[in-house]
């Protein structure tokens, strides 16, 4: 039975990499916050399904001999390192607790390997967010980084540490370069879900209206589910690499509130009011990936389409409403 010891289990894509792994019959362990463990049913609510299935240990991206006990006592075969303080908006407000966590958390995650797992393969959650302001559009594996937040660059340096140990020491350590990728388990700050929940609000007399920023703002929109998918094959390739994951289709956040709202039959421009505050002090404009590499090599495609993401988002919420989850 191989081992995957996964960070960021109780997050979006944890909770979904979890799932995968057991079906793959992988014993999975994950590292959580010790608050968590106090809070159960709101902290590790994504791993309801499969609490019992999975093994958790308390540990922190800000503490190194936390992170080294745990993978010491191990010894997993995959390492997948999610964990990280990942809204790009509340980067701008607290670019010290962003930094220090996303790349003190991936050197202390690589170092530790290094000390007490070398035979261990690395997987690092690299973002389309290191493309930033983007210097040509599709982006690819060989796309310039241009990042244009805290965030951004905290991934650029942790995406450069997960090379440079693959080089230096010979590992097995590999960056995915992951465009968004949403699901009913997405936090409530980005975007998508903002507005899936608002919808499913607005349909039940809970909500008037919606506050955004950008909504001119295009992204490459996958489903979480399709994406863990290519994390896992990232590291069942013969030679370590790093690769581009998206569908290489393009919407605007407004191509989103249509398809959310015309699923509860409004229309979206009688409920939304744009309030500047909500802009980035920069933003990114445009993003687009180029998977031709992933397709070819890891023979890796995204089944979900766009629409039916939204779909099930908006569905999602309206059952949260129903069921007077929140
Ligand atoms: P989430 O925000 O849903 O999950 C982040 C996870 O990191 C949570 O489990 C969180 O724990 C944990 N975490 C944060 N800070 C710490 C810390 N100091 N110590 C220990 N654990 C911590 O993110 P996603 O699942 O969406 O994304 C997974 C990874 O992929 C992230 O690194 C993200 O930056 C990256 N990524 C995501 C994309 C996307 O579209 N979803 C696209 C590209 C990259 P807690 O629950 O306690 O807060
Ligand atoms: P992003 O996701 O920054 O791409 O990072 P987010 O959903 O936060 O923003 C997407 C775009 O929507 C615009 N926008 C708003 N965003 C939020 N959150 N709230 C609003 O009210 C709003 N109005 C407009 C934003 O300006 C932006 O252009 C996500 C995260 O998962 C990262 O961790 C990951 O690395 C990248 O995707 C790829």
């Amino acid at each position: 039975m191989k081992k995957a010891l996964i960070t960021g289990i109780s997050g979006q894509d944890g909770s979904y990499l979890s799932e995968f792994l057991l079906k793959k019959n992988y014993e999975v362990h994950g590292i959580i916050r010790r608050v968590a463990l106090e809070d159960e049913t709101h902290r590790l609510w994504r791993l309801r399904n499969i609490r019992n299935e999975v093994k958790l240990h308390s540990g922190s991206l800000e503490s190194f001999p936390s992170l080294a006990k745990i993978i010491n006592k191990i010894q997993p075969d995959e390492i997948y390192h999610l964990a990280a303080q990942s809204y790009v908006g509340n980067s701008f407000e607290d670019e010290f607790s962003t930094l220090n966590t996303n790349i003190n958390g991936t050197h202390y995650m690589l170092s530790s390997m290094k000390e007490f797992s070398p035979k261990s393969k690395f997987y690092f959650a690299g973002s389309s967010e290191m493309f930033g302001k983007a210097v040509e559009s599709p982006q690819n594996e060989n796309t310039k980084f241009y990042p244009r937040s805290a965030y951004g660059i905290s991934k650029v340096a942790g995406f450069e540490l997960t090379r440079n140990y693959r080089e230096a020491y010979n590992f097995y350590a590999s960056a995915g370069i992951l465009f968004n990728h949403e699901s009913p388990r997405r936090g409530f700050e980005f975007v998508t879900r903002k507005i899936s929940l608002a919808v499913a609000k607005i349909k039940n007399n809970l909500q008037k209206e919606l506050t955004l920023g950008n909504i001119k703002a295009k992204r490459d929109w996958g489903h979480a589910k399709d994406y863990v998918e290519a994390m896992w094959l990232i590291l069942q390739q013969k030679k370590a690499e790093d690769f581009v994951i998206g569908t290489g289709d393009q919407h605007s956040v407004e191509d989103f509130l249509d398809i959310a709202f015309k699923h509860i039959g409004k229309n979206y421009r009688d409920y939304i009011r744009i309030d500047e505050r909500l802009f980035r002090p920069a933003e990114v404009e445009t993003l687009l990936a180029d998977p031709t590499n992933s397709k070819k090599k890891l023979k890796w495609e995204p089944r979900i389409k766009f629409e039916d993401l939204v779909q099930e988002m908006v569905e999602a919420d309206l059952k949260n409403i129903k069921d007077q989850v929140y």
